[in-house]
């Protein structure tokens, strides 16, 4: 159902059909990893006194709320209720009132695929209304959270309520440090890349670029060209970036464009012409020797923005990168092993990567934030645990 998918998606969310394309097969790569992992997960003996027999069993909380927000529809279901159903779950799906159209397809699709009735429900509405409704709900056993710190914190507070755990993933200020001795050809892909995948609406965004002094200039110049290169418009036409969610979401981006409004911008994209005038269409910016405490350097722009930092040390880069109140993912490019190991344990972020960002997305690799970008972990095995409970067994024999 790929094509059918990504275009419903491409039309409800406005992302380039390719980016549509790709979350549909991350969603049905979700569903296979976690039908796989359903009988590979399991509780383990402990050994004890003697007379005792002790063992643990993985058991499911009961009903789970997730309520999914419009950048990622698809892959955000695969992740949440795919991992959720695999441990023996319900689920009470809201989706965004922006976008919701992809996850009543997935729901009609599980039911033919054999999922029994009232595995898997779909209630869509407006946050306030169905999303307070079903946090508020004291049958509600589990609740997962994808958007922002302020929702997340009532969610939390509703939740708190009803004494149930949460997994909030609240997005981030992700960084790239660059050093003197990075292999720049490799780098650069990622650099533009993961800020303005989806017009930069993506949780684990890589807003900031820090740059070390001897190549900040031949970073920004490449950066720049790269920006040069960026074409915004319709869905259809598949260009690398499509509009912004919402008018909603083109006014906060641009009061952010406006906060910037005394920086260098070191290279910006372009509209293409046949882009309506009343879309929510923004031009990718890059802004270069940003200061760190800055606006654009410390928020969450959740646009096509992208700000360069230069740095001299190793220890002024790690200051910076762990400036924010974020903490969701990293990376580093160096060929310097010994600095690769320190940054990866001193960096605060729930991932790290090394000479590459993103890692193709990676359903196997746990993620989830520190900080204001939440708690919990989602994804790969991990995920599993967080959607079931340990019971303890332990029996006297003698
Ligand atoms: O988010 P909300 P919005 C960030 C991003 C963006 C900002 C605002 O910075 O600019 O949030 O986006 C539901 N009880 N992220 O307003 O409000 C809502 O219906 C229960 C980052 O869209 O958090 C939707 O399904 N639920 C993020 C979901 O919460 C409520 C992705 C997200 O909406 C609710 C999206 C309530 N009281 C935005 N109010 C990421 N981490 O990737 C709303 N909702």
């Amino acid at each position: 159902r790929v094509e059918a998918l990504a275009a419903l998606e491409a039309m409800d969310v406005g992302k380039p059909l390719t980016q549509a394309r790709a979350d549909a097969g991350a969603l049905a790569r979700y569903c296979e990893f976690y039908g796989g992992a359903a009988d590979k997960i399991h509780g383990e003996t402990i050994p004890y006194l003697d007379g005792y027999t002790v063992y643990t069993l993985r058991e499911p909380h009961g009903v789970t709320g997730h309520i999914v927000p419009w950048n990622y529809p698809m892959q955000i279901i695969g992740r949440s209720v795919g991992a959720a159903l695999t441990m023996g779950n319900a689920c009470v799906l809201k989706p965004a009132e922006e976008a919701c159209l992809t996850a009543l397809a997935f729901a009609d699709i599980a039911l033919e695929a054999g999922l029994p009735a009232g595995a898997l429900n779909v209630v869509p509405g407006l946050g306030a209304e169905a999303g307070a409704a079903l946090t508020a709900h004291p049958g509600v056993q589990h609740i997962s959270f994808t958007g922002s710190v302020a929702t997340g914190a009532l969610v939390q507070q509703a939740a708190g309520k009803n004494v149930v755990p949460v997994t909030l993933e609240l997005g981030g200020k992700s960084p790239q440090l660059v050093f003197d001795d990075a292999d720049l050809d490799a780098a650069l892909p990622f650099l533009v890349n993961a800020g303005i995948q989806n017009a930069g609406q993506t949780c684990s965004a890589s807003s900031r670029i820090l740059v070390q002094r001897g190549v900040y200039d031949a970073v920004k110049a490449r950066m720049a060209a790269a920006y040069g290169d960026l074409s915004v418009g319709p869905a259809a036409e598949d260009l690398r970036l499509g509009p912004l969610i919402s008018n909603r979401q083109k006014d906060i981006v641009e009061g952010f464009l406006t906060k910037g409004a005394d920086l260098e911008i070191a290279g910006q994209g372009r509209i293409v012409e046949s882009a309506p005038a009343t879309g929510a269409y923004v031009c990718p910016t890059l802004f270069a020797n940003v200061p760190a405490e800055h606006p654009l350097a410390q928020q969450e722009i959740f646009g096509p923005v992208q700000v360069l930092i230069p740095f001299d040390s190793e220890d002024e880069a790690l200051a910076i990168a762990n400036s924010t109140d974020y903490g969701l993912v990293a990376s580093v490019w160096t060929r310097d092993g010994a600095r690769q190991m320190r940054l990866a344990k001193k960096l605060r972020a729930g991932q790290v990567f090394l000479n590459n960002y993103g890692a193709g997305g990676g359903v196997e690799l746990p993620f989830g934030g520190v900080g204001k970008s939440g708690h919990g972990r989602e994804k790969g095995f991990e995920a599993l645990y967080g959607f079931s409970q340990l019971k303890t067994v332990a029996a006297h024999h003698g």
